[in-house]
C-alpha cells in the first residue's frame, strides 16, 4: 500500500466535461441529500486513504456557516509537483481530469470508498468553488478552482509550519446543482460517519468541527481500541457476558494471479444477555449492508469453532438438543472489517461484498485466533456455550408455540384472528392492513374505511418489547400472535424452522396507526421493533407504512369545512395568519376522538393520507436506535420519540 508515488505514474483517462451536466452519471446517490454528502465523504476518504497508508494520524473535518466543508490531514500533502505526461502540476490533474488518481494500478489502491478515483475532480466540478492547501517541503502552495476551472493555478504563498505537512481541502457544493438539499450538511449523520471511521481505521484521530450555530460544536474521535472497541460501543456494560470484546485480527497473503496480495481481517466479538444478533460488516470501511463473503466467511469460521469447543470440552448435556449455528449466534455484538485490494460488490450502493478470497481470509483467520483464544480464556469459552445452549433449549420451546400459531391457517377467513375485520379483496398487492391503536380507535376506523382493500386489526394497550423477550415468549403474546396470523408469512428468527416467507404477506400495505402522542409514539416503536427484528423482508420490501393523523382540526370564520393540521408548527402558522379573527379549535387527543367519517379523510383515504415508509438506510444506526429506544435510559428515548414523531420520512 505505501508503494511510492511520482507524479507521473498518474494515469489521465479523461476529461471532465460533462459531469455538471449529468452529476447523477458520476455521484452515487444523485443531486439528492445522499450525493451531497458523498462530496464530503469523498474528500474525506482521500484523508483517511493518507492515513491508513501510515501517512497522516490526524483528520479534520469543519463545517461552515456559507454551506462550505474543509477537510484536512497531517499527510505527505497531495503532490504539487510537475507531471510530465500532462505538463501540470499533479494537484490540477487530481482535481481537473476524471481518473486521475493512483488506484488504477494494482500496486497502488485506495483504500477506503469513495467514487473509486473519480472523486475529487467530480466534487470540484460540482462546487462554486474549491481550494486546495498543501504544506509540503517547508512551502505551503495554494490552488484554487471555480465550478471546476482553475481560477488561481498553484502557486506558493508562505512557508509551512517547521516540520510540518499535510493537506486541506476546502469546497461549496453549488445550490445549482444539488437544488433540492436547502438544509446542507447533517450533522448526526457527518459524526455518525466520522466515528464509525475512527473505530474502524484504530487510532486515527478525527475531529469534526460545525461552525453554523453561535456555539461552535466540536467532537475529538480517537479510538485506540479499533473494532472491538467499536463492538463495545454497541452493548451497555449491563447486558454484555464478558466485560471485553474479543479482538481478532491479522492478515492473510494470498497468490493472486501470480501476485501476491494482502487481505487484512479484523473481527470484534462480544455477546450480550439479548436475544437479536447485530453483525456490521465492512470492506474497505464500506458499511456492507447485506454482508457477503467475509460474513459468510466469518459464520462458517465461528460455528465450526464452537462446536468443536463444546465437543472437546464437553460443554453440552447429555439429551439436549444441539446448538445450531443461529443459536451461537443469538446476542452477539459483532463487527468485521476486511481491507482487500480490488473489493467487488454486487451492486452500486456496495451493499453486499463478493470476493471469494476475502471468505477464505477471514474463515482462517478466525479459525485460528478464536481457537487459541478460547484456549486462553476458558471462563468465557464456556459463558458462549452456554448461552447457545439456552438459546437451543429456547428454540424448541418457540418451536412447540409456533406448531400452535401455524395451525391457524391464515387463508381460510375462520381461522383469522376474531379481532381482525378483513378486506374484501384476496390480492395482497391492492390490500392493506391498519394495525391501530386501542378498541375506540379501531372501531372508527372499521366503521370509516373501504372495506373493499382495507382490513383494520385493532390491539389492545401495549404490546410485548420484543428486545427484552425470546421467541418462545413473544409467541405466546396474544397481540403479536394476532398480527402473524393477520399478515400470514409466518416469523423470522433463531432456528432453521423459523421463517418468514414475503410471498404469504396477505397485504403489500401494513400501516401502523397509533396517536400522534408520546404514547402512541412508544406503542409504533414496540411494533417497529418487532417487524425490524421478526419480518425484516416486509421493510426492505417497502410494505410497511406510518399513519399520519392529524393534531388539530381548525374551522376559520364562517368556514364549513374543517381544515386538518398535522403539526404545532402548521397551527402556530394558522393562528399567526388569521390573527384576532374568529377561529375554532379542535385537539384531537386520540385517533378515538374523531369521528369514522374524519378519520377516513384525515388518515385512510388513498386520495388524501400522508404515508409514511418505513426504510432501513444504515443498519448500525437502526439497531442503535431501537437499542436506545428500548433500553433503560427514559430521556433520550423520550427526546428522540418526541424530536421524531413528525418527520417526513422515518429513516431507520
Ligand atoms: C483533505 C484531503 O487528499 N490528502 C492526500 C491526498 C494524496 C496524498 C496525500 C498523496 C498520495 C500519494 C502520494 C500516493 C493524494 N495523492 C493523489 C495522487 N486530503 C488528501 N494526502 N503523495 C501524496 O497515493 O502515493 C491523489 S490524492 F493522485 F497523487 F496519488
Amino acid at each position: 500500500m505505501t508503494t511510492a508515488y511520482t507524479a507521473d505514474s498518474i494515469k489521465v483517462l479523461k476529461g471532465l466535461d460533462g459531469v455538471r451536466m449529468r452529476p447523477a452519471m458520476y455521484v452515487q446517490g444523485g443531486t439528492g441529500v445522499d450525493g451531497y454528502h458523498q462530496l464530503l465523504t469523498e474528500i474525506i476518504d482521500n484523508a483517511v486513504d493518507e492515513a491508513l497508508a501510515g501517512h497522516a494520524d490526524e483528520i479534520e473535518v469543519v463545517l461552515e456557516k456559507d454551506g462550505s466543508a474543509a477537510v484536512s490531514d497531517n499527510g505527505r500533502g497531495i503532490p504539487v509537483g510537475i507531471m510530465a505526461s500532462e505538463g501540470k502540476p499533479a494537484i490540477e490533474v487530481i482535481f481537473t481530469q476524471l481518473h486521475a488518481g493512483g488506484k488504477f494500478d494494482s500496486e497502488s489502491y485506495k483504500v477506503s470508498g469513495g467514487l473509486h478515483g473519480v472523486g475529487s475532480s467530480v466534487v470540484n466540478a460540482l462546487s462554486t468553488y474549491l481550494q486546495a492547501d498543501v504544506w509540503q517541503n517547508g512551502i505551503k502552495h495554494r490552488i484554487r478552482f471555480e465550478r471546476g476551472e482553475v481560477v488561481e493555478p498553484v502557486h506558493e504563498i508562505g512557508a509551512a509550519p517547521k516540520g510540518h505537512s499535510g493537506s486541506k481541502v476546502s469546497f461549496r457544493p453549488d445550490p445549482a446543482i444539488f437544488k433540492d438539499v436547502p438544509d446542507g450538511f447533517d450533522h448526526a449523520r457527518m459524526k455518525r460517519r466520522l466515528k464509525e471511521l475512527a473505530y474502524l481505521t484504530g487510532g486515527v484521530k478525527i475531529i469534526l468541527e460545525d461552525h453554523r450555530h453561535t456555539e461552535v460544536r466540536r467532537d475529538v474521535f480517537h479510538e485506540t481500541g479499533g473494532v472491538a472497541a467499536f463492538a463495545e460501543s454497541l452493548v451497555r456494560d449491563e447486558k454484555r457476558l464478558y466485560p471485553e470484546a474479543i479482538r481478532i485480527g491479522d492478515s492473510v497473503t494470498i497468490d493472486q494471479d501470480g501476485k501476491p496480495e494482502t487481505i487484512e481481517v479484523e473481527v470484534g466479538l462480544l455477546h450480550t444477555h439479548g436475544y437479536g444478533q447485530t453483525i456490521l460488516t465492512y470492506a474497505n470501511l464500506i458499511t456492507n449492508r447485506d454482508g457477503g463473503t467475509h460474513l459468510t466467511g466469518f459464520k462458517t469460521a465461528y460455528t465450526r469453532v464452537l462446536n468443536t469447543y463444546a465437543k472437546n470440552k464437553n460443554l453440552l448435556k447429555k439429551g439436549e438438543a444441539t446448538p445450531t449455528g443461529d443459536d451461537y449466534l443469538e446476542g452477539i455484538a459483532c463487527v468485521i472489517s476486511v481491507k482487500l485490494g480490488d473489493p467487488q460488490f454486487e451492486s452500486q450502493a456496495k451493499v453486499k461484498l463478493l470476493n471469494p478470497e476475502a471468505q477464505s481470509a477471514v474463515q482462517s483467520v478466525v479459525y485460528e485466533r478464536l481457537t487459541e483464544l478460547l484456549e486462553e480464556n476458558p471462563k468465557t469459552g464456556k459463558t458462549i456455550i452456554e448461552k447457545a445452549a439456552s438459546a437451543a433449549r429456547a428454540r424448541e420451546a418457540a418451536r412447540k408455540a409456533r406448531d400452535l400459531v401455524r395451525r391457524a391457517n391464515p387463508l381460510e377467513n375462520d381461522e383469522l384472528p376474531g379481532k381482525l375485520a378483513d378486506c374484501q379483496s384476496q390480492d395482497p398487492a391492492v390490500s392493506e392492513i391498519y394495525i391501530v391503536e386501542g378498541d375506540s380507535a379501531g372501531g372508527s376506523a372499521k366503521q370509516g374505511r373501504e372495506r373493499r382493500f382495507q382490513a383494520i386489526l385493532p390491539l389492545r394497550g401495549k404490546i410485548l418489547n420484543v428486545e427484552k423477550a425470546n421467541l418462545g415468549k413473544i409467541l405466546k403474546n396474544a397481540e403479536i400472535r394476532a398480527m402473524i396470523a393477520a399478515i400470514g408469512a409466518g416469523v423470522e428468527g433463531t432456528g432453521d424452522d423459523a421463517h418468514f416467507d414475503l410471498a404469504d404477506v396477505r397485504y403489500h400495505r401494513i400501516i401502523i396507526m397509533t396517536d400522534a402522542d408520546v404514547d402512541g409514539s412508544h406503542i409504533r416503536t414496540l411494533l417497529l421493533t418487532f417487524f425490524y427484528r421478526y419480518m425484516r423482508p416486509l421493510i426492505d420490501a417497502g410494505y410497511l407504512y406510518i399513519a399520519q393523523p392529524p393534531l388539530y382540526g381548525v374551522k376559520i370564520g364562517r368556514q364549513k369545512e374543517m381544515q386538518y393540521l398535522f403539526d404545532e408548527a402548521a397551527l402556530q402558522k394558522v393562528l399567526k395568519e388569521h390573527r384576532g379573527k374568529n377561529i375554532e379549535i379542535q385537539r384531537f387527543k386520540g385517533l378515538g376522538e374523531m369521528n369514522p367519517e374524519q378519520l377516513w379523510t384525515t388518515t385512510m383515504d388513498p386520495e388524501s393520507r400522508v404515508l409514511l415508509r418505513v426504510t432501513i438506510d444504515d443498519m448500525l444506526e437502526a439497531s442503535e436506535t431501537f437499542e436506545m429506544l428500548m433500553g433503560t435510559e427514559v430521556p433520550p428515548r423520550r427526546e428522540f420519540i418526541e424530536d421524531n414523531a413528525h418527520k417526513a420520512r422515518l429513516d431507520l
